[in-house]
């Protein structure tokens, strides 16, 4: 690890009792470990807005400096790699941090951002993008600064882009993309897919089609997630893989979280986006078959392990940090009861770790993998969970415990040049990594800034995100 700030040496030193200890985050005021509401603090709300904002400027003048059209800066190192296709960047970084820019009024940098997309940004590759990350970064990405700034050049981006998605899906003779397309040739690859893979699309493409008028988009995304919504078992459960070709599934392992999240996410968003209240009808019914059959407590604590999707025995009792998201869609789908119990389990694991392991063994609550990818989902639950009630009686208690997991990875995971997974959270000072994920520019720093900031470009009662947490509704123009 490199060499720390001052200011950097000091934090830790603060919080080092309680971390050297394995105990939790003594040091920090007893609310903020706590996850009932009462005893919610004042906290200048403004002034961590403001904070977050410094933040993300510092990073992007890193990201400028070390690694301006690369898909994703190293932020130990100075360096920079790609993320899709070797030697061919996409400016993943730079086209994630685009609407984030634009929320916080970055609007030198959001144009920048802009300029460099049109002048350099062209999707004519002879080489393999992976359709899920494709969708949800890029044409998420570009959709959203086009909502931003009305530029149609932005537009014309995104659309050229799906186009060559939806090649993809139209190999297929069920409609389920296979997992890589040549983004020239439109050849696939990879046919054993998986439900988040096939089904996180129709966001964006609905949005396209809005935008566009084409409503070939939406219909190929929601053929795709009807084709395994009609394979659920008599429980209500669908397995997490599936194979673009046999249209069959390829496990019995039915999952919240890896090979499916944002499937479950994109039932509701389209309900929410454009009414579809087939979709609504399969996120309620999807949701109630969960907590019926894989909601499982261990310790006291709520988790949802795979199971078998046609008996409900459990397969497997490992859980991610992704799946905290589901924290939030049972809040948003009227199971606020239970994504409070969900987002509890986390919170413990916030707790517990500091940094919630990218992988915990449910049975016992300890952590299976030391590294983690700096993830955002527990700030994703809790937006999610906060934005459930109108403004002035929202849950305080959300944004405390957002305003905690923002602090802890200030703390462990700023480097010299941004902000870095970490290769091991057990040790203390904890050990990073030396990678800074596309998705922290358009997720957490996002989530943060929403929650803390007065943001006057955004309406929270219309606010439409993405998985990826691309503003595709809501901009206040
Ligand atoms: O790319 C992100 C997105 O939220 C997603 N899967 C995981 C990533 C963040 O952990 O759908």
């Amino acid at each position: 690890m490199r060499a720390r700030s001052l200011h950097r040496r000091s934090a830790l030193g603060l919080m080092g009792g309680g971390l050297l200890a394995g105990s939790g985050l003594s040091g920090l005021p007893a609310w903020a470990t706590s996850s009932g509401s009462a005893g919610v603090p004042t906290e200048d709300w403004a002034a961590l807005g403001a904070d977050v904002k410094a933040e993300f400027k510092w990073a992007w003048d890193h990201y400028v400096e070390k690694a301006w059209g690369r898909d994703e800066i190293n932020p130990v190192s100075g360096t920079s790699q790609s993320f899709f296709i070797e030697g061919h960047d996409l400016g993943l970084s730079l086209v994630e941090a685009l609407d984030t820019l634009w929320i916080m009024e970055l609007d030198d940098e959001f144009q920048a951002g802009v300029d460099w997309v049109k002048a350099n940004l062209n999707f004519d590759i002879d080489g393999y993008a992976q359709v899920f990350e494709t969708n949800i970064r890029l044409v998420g990405g570009l959709l959203s600064a086009h909502l931003a700034s009305g530029d149609p050049v932005l537009l014309d981006k995104a659309r050229d882009l799906a186009d060559r998605l939806l090649k993809a899906f139209e190999a297929s003779p069920h409609g389920l993309p296979y997992r890589y397309v040549n983004l020239r040739t439109g050849a696939v690859r990879d046919p054993e897919t998986n439900l988040a893979e096939i089904g996180t699309y129709a966001t964006e493409f609905g949005l396209l089609g809005q935008l566009t008028g084409d409503d070939r988009y939406y219909a190929a995304a929601k053929r795709a997630m009807k084709h395994a919504l009609d394979m659920r078992s008599p429980l209500g459960l669908m397995a997490a893989n599936i194979h673009a070709e046999t249209g069959l599934f390829t496990s019995r392992n039915a999952s919240i979280d890896v090979y499916a999240d944002s499937f479950y996410e994109y039932l509701w968003d389209s309900w929410e986006m454009f009414g579809d209240t087939e979709m609504k009808t399969a996120a309620q019914e999807c949701m109630a078959a969960m907590v019926a059959h894989q909601g499982h407590r261990y310790d006291g604590k709520l988790w949802f392990p795979m199971v078998d999707y046609e008996t409900g025995a459990v397969t497997n009792t490992s859980q991610t940090v992704l799946g905290a998201y589901l924290a939030g869609l049972l809040g948003q789908v009227g199971l606020k009861t239970e994504g409070d119990d969900f987002l509890a389990t986390y919170t413990a694991m916030q707790e517990k770790y500091v940094i919630i392991p990218e992988s915990t063994e449910v049975t016992t609550g300890v952590a299976r993998t030391t590294r983690t990818g700096l993830r955002p989902e527990f700030a994703d639950a809790c937006l999610n969970l906060w934005l459930g009630a109108p403004s002035g009686q929202r849950d305080e208690r959300y944004r405390a415990l957002t305003a905690i997991h923002y602090r802890n990875m200030k703390v462990t995971s700023k480097a010299e040049f941004g902000y870095t997974a970490l290769k091991d959270i057990t040790t203390r000072p904890m050990t990073q990594g030396d990678n800074c994920p596309g998705y922290w520019w358009s997720e957490q720093m996002k989530y943060y800034y929403l929650m803390f900031a007065d943001c006057p470009r955004v309406d929270l009662d219309r606010l439409q995100l993405s998985t990826e947490a691309n503003v595709l509704r809501g901009f206040v123009k």
